[in-house]
């Protein structure tokens, strides 16, 4: 450590100004006044918290940039062979503490801050969290990013810059209200625009042949897609990668200067609100045809952008001699889900039509380039386009797309042969790239004997039809026998054409991963069992991580300073394996006594939090009981509250002395944000805060249970509510969360988690021992038999879940009595599929899960150990083991140290 200086707080030399970075507290505060000054976003009389944070930012920017500068420059000069990771999004949360940290430059800013009358801390919060991300699939590429420059990967990452991040969320008496999330509004510290990177992207327009007898695509609509970089520290490393993030805007000369000299000044401007809307939101709701072209421009132009700076930079690299063959050495790209699935047809494009290669030429590059995870098997969650929208806004694309669509159905064709009918159906129904269209007819002269063909042409498509409207077979013979009495006509109108976006990237690339091992199984055995058959080498399993600097090391020091102290070492933050070595001490009374010390302080920070969002009062010695992630049915949410209730209910049938002995006192936390048309998620939330009022104002209860919805949960609240957390609930229905990522940061933070054998929760079961773990409910395997049997009504419900829904029923929290929710459970008229999440035949389990809870947690040493043994065993779970499995088994590069 730098012995301070005592200097007066004032730029007083040229070279404090010109290395505003050295790790000392007093040039630190000289740059940090530097900024304030010359790069100013406020006025100069007033030096306030939210201009320290930008002065601050800026300050911390000149290191990155230099470091950043440093590692393209290497990368340039050896030409490495570079991974990109596209994602539509990227939830990277505040920057502030998490750069300053990874730069080791946490007493040095410290420091200077104090001087300048002020702390990081709190200077920290002023920042805006950026959360240009929905919920895991975003915060997943973030951790990733942060892994890859940890480690020394040249990897980048590129996104979208979208102008208004996720929705805020407020909570009203009507439940959850979104407002915009102007993140931009005063402007971001972090980012570098970069004017000399910009593309064109077009849309619309046709497809023409040039003079050189190659096809053209002619854009209707032009924009440009302008890059801002986001530079991305390593934790003790010079290695700054980038995320680099596209924004968009007319060409210049789009603006009609005619017009709104003529008054028609709306009209002059569409043009740049055309282009700049692309940018605006993320996710726009995609009910209407306008949200769906939005959506499917933005995938677009992340696709478009991003590989023609990556070709761009390959041609660079090359000098004057470009090799397309090597394309594959020098480029991976890892497609984040189906978003940027455009991708392979860009590519394809690109080299086609633009450099000039032939099909099996750029086929082969593109395959060998891209690589696909996938990270949901609910089928409503498989992105499909309509056939008819993308080809009006990208012709060009859709004949590649049909193209390899005609392709793979040759191998389909040639694989399986075509003496077996209802085989050669049932594979081209399955795995066919189109959906609802005929069978190409070039394959019929290559392929089928000429007489047959006809035949499994019609065929196909009555399937391909059944599968759309949803008729099976047996309904289909129902309907046939009703017809033939009252003659109802043949109904007319034909499925929409499809493009099924996973097919194509399973098809296009070369790997296809999922992000558990359970769910990549599932991904194997079901949604993609037929190209498995074909392919069974491209399929592999990459289980998620997190990374431990953002998630233990900076959000919770007090435990990280215990880890290093009996460790003996902070190398744990490199090597999550050390970890391990707290298996020793997790009876060891000192260490148990400094760890729930820890988790006190943490809880206290918390106890404020929940003031200052709700107004509630909680008390710092209840268990907090935890379930944060986005509201879906299928995270079962509904199954907590309904948990709570049923607790509530037998809290009121005792006497005062009989409930403090039978009860462990709880605040039960919940956070998360619903798709702003999801009706259902709204209503649960909607229900959990009636819940919360009733329980919190019935002053029986009083500090024995308390029920807190904490507002606009983000990386943030994460930050500080996982460092608190004694139990977590990762509760979903078996086989539907793919791996589930907070599951991994409870743990680390020595929280246990109460969980289905679903998702990582069944490695980290695994890792951290069963009896650390609290393991209720269905398994995978039994789901679709349980479905089947509630949907027979042979379900039997448990008296408790009756119990608790008449509890409900009877009109305790309010007048609302909740039909649609309790009905959804039931199956009623109206109110859709019977439990399908099957709340209620694991509610028993559930509860008797939740009296071991208690159980365990009235012994504090057991429960302790059960923490530190948390702890000690999600060393599996950094997103530096991730990283190391992608970087070996898929893209196929190597740890660059700078010189
Ligand atoms: O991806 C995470 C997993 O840990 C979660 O289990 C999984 O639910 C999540 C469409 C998604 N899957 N699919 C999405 C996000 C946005 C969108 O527009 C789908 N998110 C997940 C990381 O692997």
């Amino acid at each position: 450590e730098p012995k301070e200086k005592v200097v007066d707080a004032v730029i007083d030399s040229e070279q404090e100004v010109m290395n505003p970075f050295a790790p000392d507290a007093a040039s630190v505060a000289s740059s940090i006044k530097y900024h304030a000054e010359f790069t100013p976003l406020f006025s100069p009389e007033k030096f306030e918290l939210p201009k320290a944070f930008f002065a601050t930012a800026q300050s911390v920017r000149d290191a990155l940039i230099m470091n950043w500068n440093a590692t393209y420059e290497y990368y340039n000069r050896v030409n490495v062979k570079q991974a990109y990771y596209l994602s539509m999004e990227f939830l990277q949360g505040r920057a502030l503490s998490n750069a300053v940290g990874n730069l080791g430059l946490n007493s040095a800013y410290g420091d200077a801050l104090k001087r300048l009358g002020f702390d990081l801390e709190s200077v920290a919060s002023q920042e805006p969290d950026p959360a240009l991300g929905n919920g895991g699939l975003g915060r997943l590429a973030s951790c990733f990013l942060d892994s890859m420059a940890t480690l020394n990967y040249p990897a980048w990452g590129y996104g979208l810059r979208y102008k208004y991040g996720l929705f805020k969320q407020r909570i009203t008496k009507d439940g959850q209200e979104e407002a915009a999330e102007d993140w931009l509004e005063l402007s971001n510290p972090w980012e570098i625009v970069r004017n000399d990177v910009s593309y064109p992207i077009k849309f619309y327009g046709k497809v023409v042949f040039g003079s050189d007898g190659k096809k053209r695509w002619i854009g209707g609509e032009d924009i440009v897609a302008v890059a801002y970089d986001v530079p991305i520290p390593g934790y003790k490393t010079k290695t700054t990668i980038n995320l680099r993030l596209w924004s968009t805007k007319a060409p210049s000369e789009d603006f009609d200067l005619s017009s709104y000299n003529s008054g028609k000044h709306t009209e002059a401007a569409e043009a740049l609100f055309n282009a700049e809307k692309i940018c605006y939101v993320l996710y726009p709701g995609d009910e209407s045809r306008e949200g769906k072209t939005l959506r499917l421009k933005q995938q677009y132009t992340l696709c478009s952008a991003s590989l023609q700076d990556i070709v761009t930079r390959f041609e660079t690299r090359s000098g004057g001699n470009v090799n397309w063959e090597e394309f594959p050495e020098k480029v991976a790209v890892q497609m984040n889900d189906t978003h940027p699935t455009l991708c392979i047809p860009e590519l394809m494009r690109i080299l086609m039509d633009l450099k000039g290669l032939s099909w099996e030429d750029a086929w082969k590059i593109t395959q060998r380039t891209v690589a696909y995870t996938n990270h949901t098997v609910l089928p409503e969650a498989l992105e499909k386009w309509s056939l008819e929208l993308m080809e009006k806004l990208l012709p060009r694309h859709v004949e590649i797309i049909e193209k390899i669509d005609e392709e793979l159905v040759r191998t389909i064709v040639y694989e399986y042969g075509t003496a077996d009918h209802d085989l050669l159906k049932e594979k081209l129904k399955a795995m066919r790239i189109l959906e609802n269209v005929e069978l190409p007819s070039a394959f019929a002269d290559v392929i089928v004997k000429p007489e047959i063909l006809p035949v499994i042409a019609k065929d196909t498509i009555d399937e391909l039809e059944d599968a759309q409207t949803g008729v099976n077979k047996e309904q289909e013979e129902d309907k046939t026998a009703v017809e033939e009495e009252e003659v109802i006509p043949e109904p007319t109108v034909k499925p929409p054409g499809m493009v099924r976006m996973a097919n194509l990237a399973v098809v296009g690339g070369h790997a296809v991963n999922g992000v558990a091992e359970i769910h990549s199984e599932i991904v194997k055995q079901d949604v993609f069992n037929d190209f498995v058959q074909l392919w069974p080498e491209k399929f592999q399993n990459k289980t998620n991580g997190v990374t431990p600097r953002r998630w233990i090391r900076f959000c919770n020091p007090y435990l990280s300073d215990i880890i290093t102290k009996w460790i003996g070492t902070e190398d744990w933050v490199l090597h999550t394996e050390k970890l391990a070595e707290l298996r020793k001490f997790a009876d060891n009374e000192d260490l148990q006594s400094e760890w729930r010390a820890a988790k006190k302080k943490n809880k206290l920070k918390v106890v404020s939090l929940i003031k200052e969002r709700t107004g509630y009062t909680v008390s710092p010695d209840a268990m907090f009981d935890i379930q944060i992630k986005r509201i879906h049915e299928y995270k079962r949410q509904l199954l907590n509250i309904l948990g709570i209730v049923y607790r509530y209910k037998k809290m009121k049938e005792l006497s005062a002395s009989e409930r403090e002995k039978a009860f462990v006192p709880r605040v039960c936390i919940f956070g998360g944000k619903a798709f702003a048309t999801y009706v259902q998620a709204k209503r649960i939330v909607k229900f959990i805060t009636d819940v919360a009022s009733t329980i919190n104002h019935d002053p029986e209860i009083g500090d024995l249970l308390k029920v807190i919805f904490v507002p606009d949960y983000n990386v943030s609240v994460a930050e500080l509510l996982i460092p608190a957390s004694e139990l977590s609930q990762h509760i979903s229905t078996a086989g539907m969360e793919a791996s589930g990522t907070s599951n991994m940061k409870f743990s680390m933070n020595g929280c246990v988690l109460i969980g289905t054998l679903d998702g990582a929760n069944v490695e980290i079961r695994e890792e951290v021992g069963e009896e650390n773990f609290f393991l209720f409910g269905a398994k995978a395997d039994e789901i679709v038999k349980l479905r089947k049997e509630r949907a027979e009504g042979k379900f039997v419900p448990d008296p408790t879940f009756e119990e608790v829904k008449k509890f409900v029923r009877s009109g305790v929290f309010g007048s609302n009595t909740y039909d649609e929710l309790i009905g959804s459970l039931e199956g009623n008229e109206g109110f859709g599929r019977a439990d399908y999440f099957l709340v209620g035949k694991d509610f028993p389990s559930y509860i008797e899960c939740q009296e071991k809870v208690d159980e365990a947690y009235r012994d504090q040493k057991r429960w302790t150990r059960m923490s530190i043994l948390n702890t000690a065993g999600s060393f599996k779970f950094s997103s530096d083991r991730t990283i190391h499995e992608y970087a070996k088994d898929i893209w196929n590069i190597k740890q660059v140290e700078l010189p």
